[in-house]
C-alpha cells in the first residue's frame, strides 16, 4: 500500500510537467475521476487491516490534497498562458489607417436639375416628363416648325423611322400637357434630348433640358422676365441679371435669346463670356398662336410665355465646368469633386 501511493505520487509528478490546459484537464480525470488512481486506491484500502487503516487513509488523503493542489496550480498557469497568448494573437493596432468606404453620390447634373426643380415647385410649378422617343408632330409639326427648318433634316435629327425621332427638346411634353389639361397651366418640362452634333466643348448628341410654361388670360412678357429673373437669382445669386435679346424661335413670338450676366467676372467681361459680360442659356417667349391652335387653345383668350435652357449649360456655367464632355466620361476624378 505504502509503495502504490509512493508510485502514484511519482507518476504525477512526472505526468503534470509542462501540459496543456486540455491534457490537464484529461490528468485530472486520470487520476482523481470516478475510476481514476486515487478511487481504485480507496478500493484497496478495504483489504488494509483496521489498525493501518486510519495511517493509510490519512496517506489517501494527504495524496489526493497534493494530487488536487497541483493540478488547479498548473490549471492556473496554464490559463494564465492561454490568455496572454490570445491577446497577443488577437491584438488589434487601433494606430492602423482604416478601411475606406466608398460610398456613391448623386452626379453633379442630377443635383443641378434636382435644385432647378425645387426652384420651380417654390414657385408654384409642377414637375412634368414624357417620352424620349417622339413622333414627329409633337416634337416639329405641332410646335409650328416648318417644313423646311434644318431641325427637320436628316443631319441634325436621329430618325427611328420617317414619323418617329428621338426628341430634339422638350417641348413635345408641353404640347402633349396642352392638348390634355385646360389652362391655367405652369409647368417645367424635364429630360433627356438628342440632336445628331459632333461632340465639342459645348455640344454632344445627349443633353437635358429644362422648359417652362405658363398658360392664363393675362400672361405677358413681363411675367417671363419675372420668372427667369428669380429662377437665375436663385441658380446663381443674387447679383445676377437676365437679359433678353430678339431672336427668332418657330413656337414663340416674339421670341427672345435669354442671357445672365457673367457670373466669373460679373459682367466687366472675360474669356468665359468672350469679354461680352453675358453668358447665353438660351430662348424664350411668347407662345405662338399656332401653337396655341394646335392644342385647342383659344389665343384670343389664352396667352403664354415659354423659355428653354440647357441643364448642362447651367451646370457647366454654376460649377465652371469647361466642357460638356466631361458630364458623361464619368472619370471619378471630375465627379468627385462634385461628390453630393
Ligand atoms: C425654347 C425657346 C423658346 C418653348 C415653347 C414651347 C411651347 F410648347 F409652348 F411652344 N415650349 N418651349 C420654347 C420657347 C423653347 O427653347 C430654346
Amino acid at each position: 500500500m505504502e509503495d502504490k501511493i509512493k508510485q502514484i505520487k511519482e507518476e504525477f509528478k512526472e505526468k503534470i510537467k509542462n501540459k496543456s490546459l486540455k491534457e490537464l484537464k484529461e490528468l485530472e480525470i486520470y487520476f482523481l475521476g470516478r475510476k481514476g488512481k486515487v478511487s481504485i486506491l480507496f478500493q484497496f484500502f478495504k483489504t488494509v487491516p483496521k489498525e493501518r487503516r486510519k495511517h493509510f487513509g490519512a496517506k489517501i488523503n494527504e495524496l489526493k490534497s497534493f494530487i488536487e493542489k497541483g493540478i488547479s496550480t498548473e490549471i492556473q498557469r496554464a490559463e494564465s498562458i492561454e490568455a496572454s497568448r490570445k491577446l497577443e494573437e488577437e491584438k488589434i493596432d487601433v494606430t492602423l489607417p482604416g478601411i475606406k468606404l466608398h460610398t456613391g453620390g448623386l452626379h453633379i447634373l442630377s443635383q443641378t436639375i434636382s435644385r432647378a426643380e425645387d426652384i420651380f415647385l417654390s414657385m408654384g410649378f409642377d414637375v412634368m416628363v414624357g417620352p424620349e422617343i417622339e413622333e414627329d408632330y409633337y416634337n416639329f409639326e405641332a410646335l409650328n416648325i416648318p417644313e423646311f427648318h434644318p431641325a427637320r433634316a436628316m443631319q441634325d435629327t436621329f430618325y427611328l423611322s420617317k414619323k418617329i425621332l428621338l426628341r430634339t427638346q422638350t417641348s413635345p411634353i408641353q404640347v402633349r400637357i396642352m392638348e390634355k389639361y385646360k389652362p391655367p397651366i405652369r409647368i417645367i418640362a424635364m429630360g433627356r434630348c438628342y440632336r445628331k452634333d459632333a461632340p465639342d466643348s459645348s455640344h454632344f448628341p445627349v443633353f437635358h433640358q429644362i422648359e417652362g410654361l405658363v398658360i392664363d388670360k393675362k400672361v405677358t412678357f413681363a411675367n417671363l422676365k419675372g420668372t427667369l429673373s428669380l429662377f437665375a437669382k436663385r441658380m446663381f445669386g443674387e447679383e445676377v441679371k437676365v437679359r433678353f435679346t430678339p431672336s427668332y424661335f418657330p413656337f414663340v413670338e416674339p421670341g427672345a435669346e435669354t442671357s445672365i450676366s457673367c457670373v466669373i467676372c460679373g459682367g466687366k467681361g472675360c474669356s468665359v463670356c468672350k469679354n461680352t459680360g453675358w453668358l447665353e442659356m438660351g430662348g424664350s417667349g411668347m407662345v405662338h398662336p399656332n401653337v396655341l391652335k394646335n392644342v385647342g387653345i383659344d389665343p384670343e383668350i389664352y396667352q403664354g410665355f415659354a423659355f428653354g435652357w440647357g441643364m448642362e449649360r447651367i451646370a457647366m456655367v454654376k460649377h465652371k465646368i469647361p466642357d460638356i464632355r466631361m458630364f458623361y466620361q464619368n472619370d471619378l476624378r471630375f465627379l468627385k469633386q462634385f461628390k453630393g
